[in-house]
């Protein structure tokens, strides 16, 4: 099974863009309370199996579960990204039951969603041709706009031997569907997983910038002093499209206490 990767014109014109936007490091959130400037939220969905929780626990534990714990109904986890002083954009990830029987919970976590991980298991066909089907549960399901897809296929480390998709018929595919990007990654030996998520960290960014740029203007014209209450982080972003937060960790200057208040644009 062919697995050589084309260069593909319009991912590498998305490659370039987003290797523009530097950032200076990931940060830990061990306890999710880490005080952040923008939000997002993220769902990760695909067939039973493919390793959803896999990459989930490879991002946020640098670890690997070998047995599958099926997941029951959806679990929750973050991925912080400080850009620079003055920007750290927070992923709120959550990792769905792939299994059938769950499909009544995982439905209610596509609302205020901004971006989906779609996931497939290279080595088994079943689950990139169910792709389809998951791309259909989001535009029934999804009630953010510009709800961004990523598509990915998981578990490259079992080789060539065992593969049964290759990466141009992912790729087809992804350009078919108009999908937003395409990675391959192995959550066993980590291959790609902080870089799919550091990608899809800066594409939210760079597609919400200038209400982020807006609602920093406004705070400053505006001399806002009075810090709101943080929302709880499970709250929904109350139908918004970006939930900026308040960030008491920088109080130090006037600037940065004006942009105590959080909110949203
Ligand atoms: N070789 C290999 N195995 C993997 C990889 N990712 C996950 N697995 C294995 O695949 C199985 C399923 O992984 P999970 O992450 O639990 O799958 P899931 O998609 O969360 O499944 P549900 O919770 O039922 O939807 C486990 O036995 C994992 O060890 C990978 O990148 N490479
Ligand atoms: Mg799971």
């Amino acid at each position: 099974m062919e697995s050589q990767k084309q260069q593909d014109p319009l991912l590498s014109q998305l490659q370039e863009r987003l290797s523009a936007v530097s950032y200076e490091q990931v940060l830990q959130d061990p306890n999710f309370e880490t005080p952040h400037d923008a939000q997002f939220k993220v769902i990760i969905i695909g067939d039973s199996g493919v390793g959803k929780s896999c990459l989930m626990q490879r991002l946020t534990q640098s670890a690997f579960k070998s047995d599958h714990q099926i997941t029951i109904g959806v679990e929750f986890g973050s991925f912080m990204l400080k850009l620079d002083s003055r920007t750290i954009i927070k992923l709120q990830i959550w990792d769905t039951a792939g299994q059938e029987q769950f499909r009544s919970i995982t439905k209610l976590f596509y609302k205020n969603s901004h971006a989906a991980v779609v996931v497939y298991d290279v080595s088994k066909r079943d689950t990139f041709e169910d792709v389809g089907g998951w791309l259909e549960e989001i535009e029934d399901n999804r009630d953010q706009e510009n709800m961004m897809v990523y598509l990915v296929g998981n578990r490259i480390d079992l080789g060539d031997d065992v593969r049964q998709v290759s990466y141009s018929e992912a790729l087809r595919l992804q350009k078919e569907k108009r999908l937003d990007n395409l990675f391959e990654t192995s959550a066993k030996t980590g291959l790609n997983v902080v870089e799919l998520f550091v990608a899809l960290t800066k594409h939210l960014y760079l597609n919400n910038k200038s209400k982020l740029d807006q609602f920093r203007e406004k705070d400053e014209d505006l001399g806002m002093s009075q810090l709101q209450p943080q929302q709880d982080k499970y709250e929904s972003n109350r139908g918004q499209s970006l939930m900026l937060k308040s960030n008491p960790s920088r109080a130090g200057n006037s600037k940065d206490k004006k942009k105590k208040k959080g909110g949203c644009c």
